[in-house]
Order: structure tokens, then sequence, then C-alpha cells
């Protein structure tokens, strides 16, 4: 039923724009598997979260910090679920700039898929644990 977000309530978020003007960032408290956060962000017309530069992971950082009270841990888009190691963004972002955390992406017990912003930097974790997302949006 989750799945079905009717668009009056989108519109009671706010999104933040990144400073080309053309993507907008929405963040959700909702706690979702990585896949079903991605399932979600495509309903509204969008995906998982990518990131092209410091200054749009900086401004990610600050969205989750105002919502949540914290840093707390956030799905965006990246994965390595097709092949270990190979990075995608799931809206089809060049894979470029990065964030890991020091010692990150371990691949933790070979089971370490889907990318969270962790505190200030990013970690690889089980796709399948429930976190809040941020969605993505191009300007239509
Ligand atoms: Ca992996
Ligand atoms: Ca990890």
């Amino acid at each position: 039923a989750n799945d079905c977000f009717p668009f009056a309530v989108l519109l009671s978020y706010q999104p933040i724009w990144f400073p080309s003007g053309r993507r907008s960032v929405w963040y959700f408290s909702t706690r979702k598997t990585w896949a079903q956060a991605e399932k979600f962000c495509r309903s509204i017309g969008g995906n998982l979260a990518s990131v092209r530069n410091r200054l749009e992971n900086k401004m990610l950082l600050r969205l989750i910090k105002k919502k949540e009270g914290r840093y707390t841990p956030t799905w965006i888009g990246g994965s390595d679920a097709q092949t270990n190691g190979i990075w995608f963004w799931s809206d089809g972002t060049n894979y470029q700039y990065t964030n890991w955390c020091r010692g990150e992406p371990n691949n933790d017990r070979q089971r370490q898929h889907c990318l969270q912003m962790n505190k200030r930097c990013w970690d690889d974790l089980e796709c399948f644990k429930v976190r809040p997302f941020i969605c993505v949006k191009r300007r239509w």
C-alpha cells in the first residue's frame, strides 16, 4: 500500500535542487530495503540519488542531518550487485566521484552490494537492510 504514493502527499515534500538546477533531491524517512527504495523512487518518476561531485555529496549529507537531526545511514543509488566491485548508479550517471569511508567498500562476507551514506562517507551494505532513502528526479 505504501508503494502507492498519492501525488498530493508528494507535493507536501520540499525537495532541494542540485546547483545545475536540473535535478531535484527528495528525502524519505520511511525505512525500506535498497530495492524497495529504488522501486519507490521510480514510482515518483526518479531513481535513488546519484552523486556527481563533492558539493552534491555535501548537500545530501546536509539534507539527512536536517530531516533526521543527525547523520542517519541512508540509501542512495549505488550498487555492485551485478558484478562485485563494479559500481553503478541506478539513474545511469557515470560512476566517477566517490566518497568511500576508509577501508570501504569491503564487501563484508561477500554480501554487501548496495551503497549507504554513512555519517560523512560511504559504506557498502547488505541490500536487504532497511534505511531511509533519497530519490533524485530530473526536471520534467
Ligand atoms: Ca559488493
Ligand atoms: Ca561495508
